[in-house]
């Protein structure tokens, strides 16, 4: 949030008359590995960021939600919780319309509300900006409706909205990051069983900064490219007989050669790789520590240039620029096709990696990126004061 609670309340009072019944917050997310994994029922470890989207809400008597926010020239977008059906709010506000929706639809109501964002997350920097916001209105809608619904079940209605009122066909990473982590950890789930494991990443403890270099080449889930994958690996399972990529192994990709078209088993071949990464990836932390992580971190980014063809010429920039100036290793992270790269580096490099990174964009012609530091942060809640 880049507001301050007294602010972002006061913020509140000033367009609704009337005092918040409190703030929620929401962080996005930085996916250490694991890309493309989470919707073939396979293993992912993001962390939650210290940058979060923040909601003061206050109920209302009638059954209208209205939901503010000061983002850009600022926008209000009013509904009437009755009317919500899939696909029925169009633009932002389908984020935070949609969860009120996802509740309404799994027989929780939800009051009328007053709503008011704030978010320092960058969106359309593959940071998960969506559920960030996504996120913060399913905890306050937790409360205030005193659901009791835990972490995990959260998150399925984040997805649920993001599937249904948006229209964008992704995963249960990006929300589980958001409402399940926990300051200097990474989140390890399994997304067959949505079992959730904290492992420690402490970067400052040792040595290290984790960059994030936004290139500010904008994606956007809801289109082709996405979408287009999930079908090649929905397909690649169904070839091969298996409910999902989860249950190819890494040795298992040799039949598989011979039976899938080339571009499928390219497609395949990075979900089954990839999965094993971030298994190495668990194991690596939880023995060595994150200085060990640098080659994982740039298998990862190769497998998705070559075989899962979702990187682009900025991102591949960044990321070769950032390991010839001295990153332990570097990979697109989120959905691909732009968004952000991160790069893992000493702490005393970050200064020369960030330059280094900045000069190779103009010589490019490209636009100016924003690099910037991030720390496993802790998950979705209320803000207290
Ligand atoms: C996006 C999606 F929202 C996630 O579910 C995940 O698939 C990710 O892209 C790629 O790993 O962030």
């Amino acid at each position: 949030m880049t507001l301050s609670a007294t602010e972002l309340s006061a913020a509140f009072t000033a367009r609704f008359g009337r005092e918040p019944a409190g703030i929620w917050a929401a962080p996005g997310r930085v996916n250490l590995i694991g890309e493309h994994t989470d919707y073939n029922d396979g293993f992912v470890l993001p962390f939650a960021i210290n940058r979060s989207t923040a909601v003061a809400a206050a109920p209302r008597r009638d059954r209208t939600a209205r939901v503010y926010s000061a983002f850009g020239e600022g926008s209000l977008v009013s509904a009437d919780l009755n009317e919500l059906s899939t696909g029925s709010v169009q633009g932002w506000a389908a984020y935070p319309l949609g969860v009120l929706w996802a509740f309404e639809d799994r027989g929780t109501g939800v009051p009328g509300l007053d709503l008011y964002v704030d978010s320092d997350v960058p969106v359309g920097a593959g940071l998960s900006s969506s559920a960030a916001l996504e996120c913060a209105v399913a905890v306050m809608a937790n409360d205030l409706s005193d659901a009791g619904l835990t972490g995990p079940e959260l998150a399925a209605l984040g997805q649920r909205a993001e599937n249904l009122m948006v229209g964008a066909p992704t995963g249960i990473m990006d929300q589980s990051a958001s409402l399940l982590g926990e300051e200097g950890h990474a989140v390890f789930l399994d997304c067959r069983s949505r079992e959730a494991e904290l492992v420690p990443l402490d970067l400052a403890g040792s040595g290290l900064t984790l960059l994030v270099i936004d290139t500010r080449v904008s994606h956007e889930h809801a289109s082709g490219g996405y979408a287009s994958r999930r079908a090649s690996c929905e397909q690649g399972a169904k070839e091969m007989g298996v409910a999902a990529l989860r249950d190819l192994t890494v040795k298992d990709l040799a039949a598989t050669a011979g039976v899938l078209d080339e571009e499928t088993f390219r497609r395949v071949r990075h979900v089954v790789t990839e999965n094993a990464r971030v298994l190495a990836a668990v194991d690596i932390l939880r023995t060595d520590g994150p200085g060990k992580l640098g080659p994982l971190l740039n298998e990862s980014h190769a497998s998705m240039r070559d075989d899962f063809e979702i990187s682009c010429p900025e991102l591949d920039l960044a990321v070769e620029t950032a390991r010839r100036a001295g990153a332990l290793g570097a990979r697109m992270t989120g959905g691909g096709f732009g968004g952000s790269a991160i790069a893992l580096v000493d702490s005393s490099a970050a200064d020369a990696v960030t330059a280094a990174v900045s000069d190779a964009f103009a010589a490019a012609g490209y636009a100016t990126p924003a690099v910037f530091t991030v720390l496993p942060a802790s998950g979705a809640g209320r803000v207290e004061g």
